[in-house]
């Protein structure tokens, strides 16, 4: 058994409502009850295409899938929730990123674990710690000292729904 750690993101078709029916869909594959999920945070996209804002949050759970059948398990998820693939970087009304597996690091032509992005980007950093704040990256780093009030600064907490 290990701890997941998986970064949600939508910002099309109810974005929030997106990401809470996705968390309830994740919440199938945790062991016992072991599943939580940080608050919803409002996000400027990054990168070039122009788009709608983002909703984006952070989720962990323990599971006994290896980590290609956890994939397959959030890319089942984002297929349901109506995910096509237009733009690399476009807009989508989920998106699942699978940011870590346990301490492992995973490099398969599907999968790369941890997330290459994952410590550039204030919308996975800040509801990552809102529910691991004493977590050490598989790197060694404690993600307390990458979360900076400016990477706070950029989102907007949301209410709950
Ligand atoms: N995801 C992207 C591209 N840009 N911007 C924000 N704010 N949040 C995202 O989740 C996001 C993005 C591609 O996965
Ligand atoms: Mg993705
Ligand atoms: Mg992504």
């Amino acid at each position: 058994m290990v701890t997941v750690f998986v970064a949600l993101g939508a910002n099309l078709q109810q974005p929030q409502q997106q990401i809470m029916q996705a968390a309830q869909a994740l919440a199938t594959l945790a062991e016992g009850d072991s599943f939580k999920l940080s608050p919803c945070y409002r996000s400027v996209p990054m990168g070039d295409v122009e788009q709608p804002d983002y909703v984006n949050a952070v989720a962990c759970f323990d599971t006994s899938l290896p980590p290609l059948e956890l994939l397959d398990a959030l890319q089942a998820i984002e297929n349901n929730q109506g995910r096509v693939r237009i733009l690399h970087w476009g807009p989508r009304t989920l998106d699942l990123d699978l940011l870590l597996y346990g301490q492992q690091h995973i490099k398969l032509p599907r999968l790369t674990v941890p997330h290459y992005g994952m410590k550039l980007r204030s919308f996975v950093l800040v509801p990552l710690f809102d529910i691991a704040p004493k977590l050490i990256l598989p790197c060694g780093t404690a993600l307390t000292d990458l979360v900076t009030q400016s990477l706070r600064d950029e989102l907007q907490l949301l209410s709950p729904q």
